[in-house]
């Protein structure tokens, strides 16, 4: 486990649910490695990324480090031999992401993933079964957000926030990805073109004297900047139109800097005969809007679900599933590859190429905020 930052330690709780051994943790300094280690109970605490890379016992590197090392790190630990599953964005523009899509299809035998976690909500998963039976008929129009507000303050500080080190894109480039990856993983739609318009609703942010803030610090925490001013270019919210190959239309909103929202995915889609709404704060719930008939509301539970669905979902329905589940079943798909030893071709998690797409589309939502125009989602950016 590379990282010891917030989702770090949900890698190593998800894959110790699956019995998954992890071998050792690396953070930012040998110090920083040796007391997660100790708090996560892992045996080694490494020295550094080469330590990781030499150990024999490691077979796959996981990478929660900020976007700007993800290159570097994932070339390292494809050469090494390793299995590599990366946090989102894969990195931080499409020309890095092209090289790791090149290099991942170089490595036939080596699993590469992305960590677009949401896709395993079991009723995400049920959703996009839905779509695939039919059941929607024509897609019309998919629409929604994502919100959080851990940011909300101009005191709020992470590195996220710094475009060296995170990317020129936050709210799209952190949270919009994930519900812009959620939409083509459930409908199957390509965006053709976006329009974007983006908003730093906080140009200076005070950055912690010692350190950075932890992500989702939190109200009172200690590590809040009260330090230097330093300025920011990043987006704290934006709004994107999307046309979709077919003629299906899009509609979504992201923000890091909506009070009370604290990680708040909404998505709803439009089709011929029905449509489908889920929110991430109740995952468990998907609501099936009816035109003739009464709309339901389908509580998650696997004997009620599709088989794709249900084979990501291990407790009966009432006993809920929520966000470190995602993570477990994640890996349950990408460990069940490992152990298989390559990866599978209609695999439920993120590729490298989906990745890349990702970040494509994050570039074309950047140029067209900066030209105030349509902008078409080229395969080069
Ligand atoms: C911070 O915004 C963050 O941790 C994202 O980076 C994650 O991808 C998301 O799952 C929760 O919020």
């Amino acid at each position: 486990m590379v990282g010891t930052g917030f989702i770090g330690p949900v890698h190593v709780e998800g894959l110790r649910r699956l019995g998954v051994t992890v071998r050792g943790v690396l953070g930012s300094s040998p110090e920083k490695s040796q007391a997660a280690a100790a708090t996560l109970g892992l045996a080694h605490g490494y020295p550094d990324f080469s330590a990781v890379l030499a150990d024999p016992a490691v077979a796959a590197v996981h990478l929660a480090t900020p976007n700007r090392l993800h290159r570097e790190q994932v070339l390292a630990a494809l050469a090494a031999g390793k299995h590599v599953i990366c946090e989102k964005p894969l990195a931080l523009d499409p020309a890095e992401t092209a090289e790791l899509a090149a290099a991942a299809a170089a490595h036939p035998r080596q699993v590469c993933a992305v960590c677009y976690n949401v896709r395993f909500y079991p009723l995400a998963l049920h959703a996009r079964a839905l779509v695939r039976r039919g059941e929607l008929g024509d897609i019309f129009h998919v629409h929604g957000s994502y919100q959080q507000d851990w940011l909300l303050y101009p005191t709020d500080f992470n590195w996220r926030v710094d475009a060296q080190a995170g990317g020129e894109l936050r709210a799209v480039g952190d949270v919009g990805t994930h519900w812009l990856d959620l939409v083509t993983f459930i409908t199957g739609l390509e965006t053709e073109s976006v329009v974007a318009d983006l908003r730093t609703v906080h140009p200076v942010r005070r950055s912690p004297s010692v350190g950075s803030s932890e992500t989702f610090a939190g109200a009172g925490a200690e590590a809040r900047g009260e330090g230097r001013p330093v300025p920011v270019a990043t987006d704290d919210v934006g709004s994107v139109l999307l046309r979709f190959r077919g003629g299906v239309r899009g509609a979504c909103t992201f923000s890091q800097v909506s009070a009370g929202r604290k990680n708040c995915i909404r998505l709803e889609i439009s089709g011929s005969r029905r449509s489908l709404a889920w929110n991430s704060e109740n995952p468990d719930e998907l609501w099936i809007g009816e035109r003739d008939e009464p709309s339901r509301l389908l509580r998650r539970d696997p004997a009620l679900m599709d088989a794709s669905a249900a084979r990501y979902s291990n407790y009966p329905g009432g006993h809920a599933e929520g966000y470190p589940d995602t993570f477990k079943q994640m890996f349950r798909a990408i460990y069940t590859d490992i152990a298989a030893g390559r990866p599978s071709p209609d695999s439920p998690y993120a590729t490298f190429a989906d990745g890349h797409r990702e970040v494509l589309l994050g570039a074309a939502i950047a140029e067209s905020h900066r030209r105030g125009a349509w902008m078409p989602v080229t395969a080069s950016a």
